[in-house]
């Protein structure tokens, strides 16, 4: 019998039963027979675990089902890599898209224990910085929803992102510990390992035929371990596997250094190995630029390809058909050694011809740039990759010269445009460009918004671009409806059902005839009704957290992501500033009450991030405490920002703050989530807000600030902010107050430099864009006077978010970047 049809044709268990009744049965048997507790002694985390392995046997027939289906089509399957996966908790999420919400929770209920509580105990997995991570997960559960058989490749960190504390306002980063209680939903495949070389040699090798090939003789060894957890479609359509790899030494002790007394010795290995998967780099912009960093992408990049190139072979036993059966997208640069690493599975372990190599490799790759930021665009040093992975270099190298003859006799290329197409990067002490790297072995690269693939063309890529003008094309990020609206919030999925029907839980773009009760009176009161609900208990919880009373009634202003320069929390909280200045002038006036929230985390070593959180903790405590303010301004910041937090955020706010300077968000995800929940936005023309703003019209988002080409243009000038300053004497009294020590009295110069820069070159536009953000506040002070236009412009909001669904863009990259055929639902 073949290996091939022992898959098909095994026996399968009969499936689990979803009934009340035998769902209770189960949770009862888990808890004695897998977890060992009795039910009068078991902890919460018992009843959480058993909870979780009857729902997983659940999802089981599904998973195996959706793989020998694979096997049986012999359809394509798509690998997606990434270094960061930030999927959150699972158990809501896999019991929702499987449809046992209801016969779980009564079964809980039956047994004395509440799901609510239940859910909340869940660790969230916080395998990633931010959007990019949680693109990522968004992905996975579209491509189970569209039945795409696809993988998600990654690494199973020990810790994930930090856990931020305040310590007087200051952020302090603790290490995050979601295995502490084990991990039910992952499976070890121990059988599922692979050996991982760093360093040694390369020797060239004449075989009896004369070819000449190369030997790899790496000088240490490790094991990359799967561990799987299944990924869930909406309807249990298919079940997906994520597949994380964790480090492991070849031998866990050396018993001879240990017998002869070398204790410590004894574990080195076991210690060297294991610090690669230990923690997630905390950096969303600026690389690490650290050998460990590089052993990671490196580790996971190979680890998956030997799995992916294993099992095609085993299914199509040869390598010809790898761009026929398997597509590879690679999330950012950071998988990018993949390229060379396959050309290096495919020439030195398979002995395919060179020539042929790279057309299977450009066949199977594609690349997705999330950022354009200088400072983020990966590159390694020349030495570093040659000590590391010799090999690899070798084969950087002559791709490089195959690409840059190409650039010279087919485009024609100046010394110029060579330099600047080149992989290696002589300027900065010659280093690996990852960007050029993953550019030139994929057959697409995209970019996330129209107006960043746009950037793309014109800057980082402009000349790669000119040498190959087919491959760069967009796909503007989208976001899962199934996490991002029908599970965080219960509320206004009901009411949507009621009034629509349930046809937009299947196709999110029918959630279009909402526009017929915008301007409905009695609609718009059960919209707003719903609004007020998730807001109480978000006010419940600023009170638990922080102690901090905020009324349901005022207007929740939102801006929770990553603290980042680009994305101008600064902007945001002076503005608050200039409130609070204009408040206590003006006590005869009528104010609009607005709660500012904000939260995100910066990375440890981004000193002015960290300062920005201080500066808003120092705000608020000033305005939250000051009588004169009476009620009219609130500034919280919720600490440790994650999934689970934006879950209870997103549905509760009433304005969506995507202020970026334009041109520097290559796309934001957060936008689209808070305009599926009735948010109104106020943003600048930077990434998918341009797109939003062109899905929802000018009617009902509020725009303002300098352009991606003004901005452009007054940096190319050098212009100083002065002038922007001089003319806006609320941004001077608010400037002075920060940089005098109003906020800072214990340390008056805390903010001086920060303030400065904004006089200096202010890089970020906030001076220049502050004036233009209080016009377009005050206009939204306005629309909250006419309740009855807020609620239509929320209610066309949510109406309209079909395109920025996951779905869509999901099967976008199927059709023009995979190739994959996307079944009709
Ligand atoms: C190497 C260090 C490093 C780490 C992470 C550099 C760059 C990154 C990411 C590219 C940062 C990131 O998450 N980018 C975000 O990707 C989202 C998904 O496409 C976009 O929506 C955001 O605009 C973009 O900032």
């Amino acid at each position: 019998m073949s290996q091939k049809s022992v898959v098909l044709d095994a026996p399968t268990p009969e499936p689990r039963q979803v009934t009340v009744e035998a769902l209770q049965a189960h949770i009862l048997e888990k808890l004695t027979y897998s977890i060992g507790k009795d039910p009068i002694v078991a902890r919460p985390h018992d009843w959480l675990a058993a909870t979780i392995f009857a729902v997983r046997d659940r999802i089981m027939d599904r998973w195996m089902e959706s793989s020998r289906e694979t096997w049986r089509t012999s359809n394509k399957r798509v690998y997606y890599l990434s270094l960061e996966f930030l999927i959150g908790r699972l158990m809501r999420d896999a019991m929702s898209n499987a449809g046992l919400m209801e016969p779980v929770q009564q079964a809980l209920t039956n047994l004395g224990v509440d799901l609510g509580d239940l859910i909340d105990l869940e660790p969230d997995a916080a395998l990633g910085n931010g959007g990019l991570g949680r693109l990522a997960a968004c992905f996975m559960e579209s491509m189970a929803s569209l039945k795409i058989p696809a993988y998600g490749y990654g690494i199973r960190y020990a810790h994930g992102l930090f856990r931020q504390e305040m310590s007087e306002g200051w952020q302090v980063e603790l290490p995050e510990e979601w295995l502490a209680h084990g991990n039910p939903w992952e499976f070890e495949r121990r059988e599922s390992a692979y050996e991982i070389g760093f360093g040694g040699h390369v020797e060239g090798v004449t075989d009896p035929d004369g070819e000449l090939r190369q030997e790899w003789h790496p000088n240490e060894h490790l094991l990359a371990v799967a561990f799987d957890t299944p990924i869930v479609g909406w309807r249990a359509a298919r079940v997906n596997t994520l597949r994380l790899w964790s480090a492991q030494p070849i031998d866990p002790i050396l018993l001879d250094k240990f017998n002869s007394g070398d204790h410590i010795g004894a574990l080195e290995e076991s210690a060297r190995a294991e610090a690669i998967t230990r923690v997630l780099y905390p950096a969303d912009s600026t690389p690490a630029g650290q050998e460990l960093r590089l052993r990671q992408e490196y580790f996971f990049s190979s680890a998956s390809l030997q799995d992916i190139v294993r099992r095609h072979l085993q299914q199509y036993g040869d390598l010809g058909s790898l761009p026929d059966k398997v597509a590879i997208q690679l999330n950012d640069t950071h998988p990018a050694i993949s390229i060379a690493e396959m050309m290096r599975i495919l020439i030195d372990i398979h002995g395919v011809e060179w020539d042929e190599a790279w057309t299977l490799t450009r066949g199977v790759f594609g690349y997705t740039n999330h950022t354009l930021l200088p400072e983020a665009l990966e590159s390694w040093p020349v030495a570093l990759l040659e000590r590391l992975l010799p090999r690899h270099m070798q084969i950087v190298y002559a791709i490089n010269a195959e690409i840059l003859t190409e650039a010279r006799k087919r485009a024609k290329f100046t010394d110029e445009q060579i330099a600047r197409v080149s992989l290696i990067d002589e300027q900065n002490g010659r280093r690996v460009r990852m960007g050029q790297l993953a550019f030139v072995g994929s057959h697409k690269i995209n970019g996330v918004s129209a107006l960043h693939t746009e950037l793309m063309k014109q800057t980082v890529f402009s000349d790669l671009h000119k040498l190959y003008p087919d491959r760069i094309n967009n796909k503007t990020n989208g976001i899962t409806p199934r996490r991002w609206l029908m599970q965080c919030n219960p509320g206004l999925t009901s009411l949507l059902s009621e009034t629509i029907g349930d046809a937009f839980l299947d196709d999110i773009r029918k959630l279009e005839e909402l526009g017929a009760y915008a301007d409905d009176p009695s609609f718009q009161k059960r919209f707003a009704a719903v609004k007020l609900e998730n807001k109480t208990r978000l006010a419940e919880l600023i009170r638990e957290r922080l102690g901090v009373r905020v009324s349901p009634e005022a207007m929740f202003d939102v801006q929770i992501k990553r603290i980042h320069e680009y994305k101008r929390q600064l902007l945001n909280i002076i503005q608050a500033v200039a409130a609070y200045d204009e408040i206590r002038a003006h006590p005869e006036r009528d104010f609009v009450p607005r709660v500012k929230i904000f939260a995100g985390k910066a990375a440890p070593s981004y000193w002015n991030a960290k300062l920005v959180i201080k500066l808003i903790n120092d705000v608020a405590r000033v305005i939250n405490n000051d009588p004169a303010v009476r009620g009219l301004l609130k500034v919280v910041f919720l600490p440790n920002y994650n999934v689970s937090l934006a879950e209870v955020i997103v549905p509760a706010a009433d304005l969506s703050e995507q202020i970026s300077t334009a041109g520097m968000e290559a796309s934001g995800t957060g936008n689209m989530k808070f305009m599926a929940n009735g948010a109104l936005t106020i943003g600048t023309m930077d990434g998918a807000n341009v797109e939003m703003h062109e899905e929802v019209g000018d009617d009902n988002i509020v725009i303002f600030g300098l352009t991606t080409d003004e901005v452009a243009a007054k940096r190319a000038k050098s212009e100083v902010p002065r002038s922007a300053i001089d003319a806006s004497p609320d941004l001077q009294e608010a400037l002075n107050a920060i940089a005098s020590g109003v906020f800072s009295p214990d340390d008056p110069n805390r903010y001086r430099d920060l303030v400065s820069g904004l006089y200096d070159t202010d890089w970020f536009m906030v001076a220049r864009d502050f004036d233009a953000y209080v016009a377009a506040q005050k206009r939204v002070d306005a629309l909250w006077l006419d309740q009855s236009r807020w609620n239509r412009m929320a209610i066309c909001n949510t109406a309209h978010v079909g395109f920025f669904s996951s779905d869509r863009t999901i099967r976008q990259y199927a059709e023009d970047i995979w190739g994959v055929q996307v079944p009709t639902a």
